[in-house]
């Protein structure tokens, strides 16, 4: 019995395939053909094919099941092109459709037409953005962008710096970095050695990449101190107040607070005013990670939201999220002009040459803690001109208005109750209690019982791929839903299909 690798390697020398093609050249004689029909199949099969509503959002499969239909083992020979192009299907076949209106189980969703061609603009051109010579077009592009976005902030002038960043989790890791450098700039020639023990305070319901970062720069997660949020999930000023007092009386050097502008699961703003005074009275640097919450400073009637943002000294903000740019495209922005790059530089000789002919100050790489980087400015970019800040503001607010009209649906009916009576974002957080539980609210085993309840349905409706929205605990809550709104193409009409949606699946469930 030959082996399977014998068989492919026969096969391809059956097919005669051209043994040239591992060079890493598109050649039209070559690959022209493959091109056109592999953008064919992304345009026909991937990009409209997958945005119907009466698509699945997912072809569930369990991993046995998707390594027998995709041979993804690398092999030592190379395949067809008409392999390839049935592994581009199979690939999409089996993979989340999260350009479809019902994937609302993340804080990203959608494929934006505009966002994609950006993407793809970026991979055909295929930059790395440290020095302005090898990306002159996206080191001024990310300028711009990142100078309007400080605008919005509402930072005087759009002043300030900023960079895109790998994820709105880095992003918050450049909070520390950069505060910590701004208080303590021996901490990057002779580390956390020369510094007192830092701490830092964020809610218990922020991200948990501030814990995370804190440990991974050698603070601590246990010096990462949560505070108290109170029943919308906000930080309770007092008590954070409290934790600082407290850690300077320990002997502590606390630095900074990590403020949230829509918090990860309910959605939750934090009062920026009174966290920035807390700030300025024991001399902290104010982050406000707006990863999620960001988007709504588009919006006359949702920046409210984020009153007090621009005393911030930094901002988190992924427009990924909120904005629908595709993935990943995060920010980090400063209000203090030079301290990503005094904090971060290393001045590598072999790429940030000083004698270059051009004006080096362009090169701006160095500011970074990468060396490589995507050029994610581009997608968004170009949504923003395809769309306008207009578009965006539109929106904007059509995410709200389905947050709320959804809320509104849900609020009286039968079977749902409500997590947060008002939730301030998109993300709408509810319990689905099924026949067999209403009624028993008073009986001992109810929470146990309930808790069983939203992966039952999860599993339901991932089996049929009819939606797909996520549910957690919190703190003492048991399971409930998280449906987050982020894609404008949705209406009231899909709104309802969610409401009965849940009935369909949940209704008639056993716990
Ligand atoms: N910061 C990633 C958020 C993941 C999510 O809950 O969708």
């Amino acid at each position: 019995m030959p082996a399977d690798s014998d068989l492919i390697v026969a096969e391809r020398e059956d097919l005669g395939i051209d043994r040239t093609l591992y060079k890493s050249l598109s050649e039209r004689s070559k690959h022209e053909d493959f091109i056109r029909r592999a953008v064919d199949l992304l345009v026909e099969r991937v990009v409209f094919g997958r945005s119907l509503r009466t698509s699945k959002v997912v072809e569930w499969a369990v991993p046995s099941e998707i390594k027998k239909a995709i041979d993804l083992k690398p092999r030592d020979g190379p395949i067809s092109h008409d392999a390839l192009l049935g592994l581009m299907a199979d690939v999409a076949r089996y993979s989340v459709n999260t350009a479809h209106p019902y994937f609302v189980n993340q804080l990203y969703s959608s494929v934006d037409p505009y966002g994609l061609v950006g993407q793809w603009l970026t991979d055909a051109l295929n930059p790395s953005v440290y020095t302005y010579e090898v990306a002159p077009v996206f080191t001024l592009m990310e300028e711009e962008v990142l100078k309007e976005m400080r605008v919005l902030v509402g930072w005087k002038d759009g002043e300030g710096d900023g960079i895109f960043c790998p994820g709105g989790s880095i992003a918050n890791g450049y909070a520390i970095s950069c505060a910590r450098f701004h208080f303590y700039p021996e901490i990057k020639t002779k580390g956390v050695y020369a510094v007192p023990k830092l701490t830092l305070y964020t809610s218990e319901l922020a991200h948990y990449s501030t814990k995370k970062l804190a440990a991974f720069m050698g603070i601590g997660d246990e010096n990462c101190v949560l505070i108290k949020t109170d029943k919308y999930g906000k930080i309770d000023v007092e008590d954070l107040e409290a934790k600082i007092v407290e850690g300077i009386e320990e002997g502590a050097a606390p630095f900074l607070v990590t403020a949230t502008a829509g918090t990860t699961v309910f959605g939750a703003f934090d009062p920026l005013v009174p966290i920035a005074a807390l700030c300025k009275k024991y001399n902290l640097w104010l982050h406000v990670d707006a990863a999620w919450g960001g988007g709504a400073l588009m919006s006359k009637k949702h920046r409210h939201l984020l009153n007090g943002i621009e005393l911030a000294d930094s901002v988190t903000w992924n427009p990924h999220k909120l904005l629908a740019a595709p993935q990943q495209c995060s920010t980090f922005l400063i209000r203090h002009k030079n301290v990503l790059k005094e904090g971060h530089s290393c001045n590598a000789k072999y790429l940030f040459q000083k004698d270059k002919f051009y004006d080096t100050s362009y090169d701006t790489g160095d500011k970074h803690i990468q060396c490589g980087r995507r050029a994610d400015v581009l997608k968004f970019w170009f949504m923003w001109k395809a769309k306008g800040s207009d578009g965006f503001e539109n929106h904007i607010d059509t995410l709200f208005d389905n947050a709320r009209f959804f809320l509104e649906q849900i609020r009286n009916r039968e079977g749902f109750e409500l997590v947060i009576e008002k939730p301030e974002c998109t993300n709408i957080m509810f319990w689905y209690v099924p026949r067999c539980l209403r009624g028993c609210e008073n009986e001992s085993d109810y929470r146990e019982r309930l808790h069983k309840v939203a992966p039952k349905i999860k599993e339901l409706m991932i089996k049929e791929g009819s939606m797909m929205v996520t549910y957690q605990p919190q703190g003492d809550l048991v399971n409930f839903f998280r449906i987050v709104f982020q894609n404008s193409a949705l209406d009231h009409k899909d709104m309802i299909y969610f409401v009965n949606e849940f009935e369909r699946l949940g209704r008639d469930i056993l716990v």
